[in-house]
């Protein structure tokens, strides 16, 4: 009896402990709710979500691959990461033909190249395969929609401004990029050329000198500033980049140059540079939430409750609800959030997170 009554007063402890957790906070996707529900057990429980970055080494990508992956396990989705040595589109489109011939739900890419990869893609999705691209577009006829991690103007027009304060608006700009067809780069470029076209008379002595291509790798992004700190006129290098960022602020300390440089880096990278002022601010947004992002966004589309259109809303988790909005190529695109700026005021707090 007295057995029996313990046992039913762990019953209900169950069930009360089990409606609470189930009542409050967010939504999480458990085997019973897969059972009961419709959609979520044959749709999307044990499927593949591959992401496939720019290149395997760039420590970037691979946190971006850490918070997708960490969707993935919360969705209930296996996670692939593949991506080439070489930031090419060449091999982006193996390792996309190689994904398509496979039984995949989902391929997130970061792109080399806008255009290249739009067979290879479009091929994909005729096999049913969602496609999204993240960090670095594709044409908007290659992808049903794209991840973007904050306004291209904001960052692109808020480097240059960052520039021409670190130089108190006298001294010539460069930019040390990441590979010359990188279609995020590019695009900050663009931003930044504008913001100079536009304020003629404010930019009149911080002209850009010159931009460079480092290929997001370490060797070439370290002789590219070396090249660049040969020309006097230079005095502040933006690296849209975060391999740019870290070659570049080895080598203004070991060169003990007074040149400045701002740009978009990881804190974890480059707190160093931002405690010895060689670079005295710099922005980012946390890129393992674009890889969060990404996976539930996955999601949403795999499961058939967006297809990818502006308006489209959906719940990305620990995010909350995102939409689906107009992007400036005349596609579509779903906006992470506002660039963070990281100075000696907060560095030490950021280094640890990313
Ligand atoms: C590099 C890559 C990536 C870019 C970041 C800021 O790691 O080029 O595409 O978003 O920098």
């Amino acid at each position: 009896m007295k057995k029996n009554l313990l046992k039913l007063i762990s019953l209900i402890t169950t069930v009360a402990i089990l409606s609470t957790v189930a009542g409050c906070g967010r939504k999480t996707i458990t085997k019973w709710q897969s059972n009961a529900g419709n959609a979520v057990k044959g749709t999307i429980s044990g499927k593949t979500f591959a992401l496939v970055g720019k290149d395997v080494s760039n420590p970037y990508m691979q946190k971006m691959y850490e918070g997708f992956e960490n969707a993935c396990k919360k969705i209930g989705v296996k996670a692939v990461y593949r991506g080439p040595d070489l930031a090419t589109p060449e091999k982006q489109i193996e390792i996309i033909n190689q994904l398509a011939a496979q039984d995949i739900a989902l391929i997130a890419v970061a792109a080399n190249d806008a255009n290249a990869l739009q067979p290879a893609l479009k091929n994909a999705m005729n096999k049913g395969i969602k496609v999204i691209s993240l960090d670095s577009a594709v044409n908007k006829e290659s992808r049903m929609l794209h991840i973007q991690q904050a306004d291209p103007e904001k960052i692109g027009r808020g480097l240059i401004q960052a520039a021409y304060d670190m130089v108190n608006g006298n001294g010539g700009i460069a930019v040390l990029s990441a590979t010359a067809q990188a279609t995020n780069q590019n695009l900050w470029i663009s931003w930044m050329k504008k913001e100079i076209d536009e304020n003629k008379d404010k930019y009149k002595n911080t002209p850009l000198v010159k931009i460079v291509y480092g290929d997001d790798e370490p060797t070439k992004s370290t002789s590219e500033t070396n090249a660049l700190l040969t020309n006097p006129q230079i005095k502040v290098i933006i690296a849209p980049t975060t391999v740019g960022m870290l070659a570049a602020g080895k080598v203004l300390q070991d060169k003990k140059s007074s040149v400045k440089l701002t740009g978009l880096g990881l804190p974890s990278e480059m707190a160093q540079y931002i405690e010895s002022g060689v670079c005295p601010w710099m922005y980012l947004w946390n890129p393992i939430d674009i890889g969060y992002l990404a996976a539930y966004t996955g999601k949403a589309l795999v499961e058939g409750k967006i297809k990818g259109n502006v308006g489209n809303t959906f719940n990305a988790g620990d995010l909350g609800e995102k939409k689906v909005t107009k992007a400036a190529d005349g596609g579509t695109e779903v906006m992470l959030g506002e660039p963070f700026k990281f100075d000696k005021s907060n560095i030490a707090k950021w280094k640890t997170v990313y």
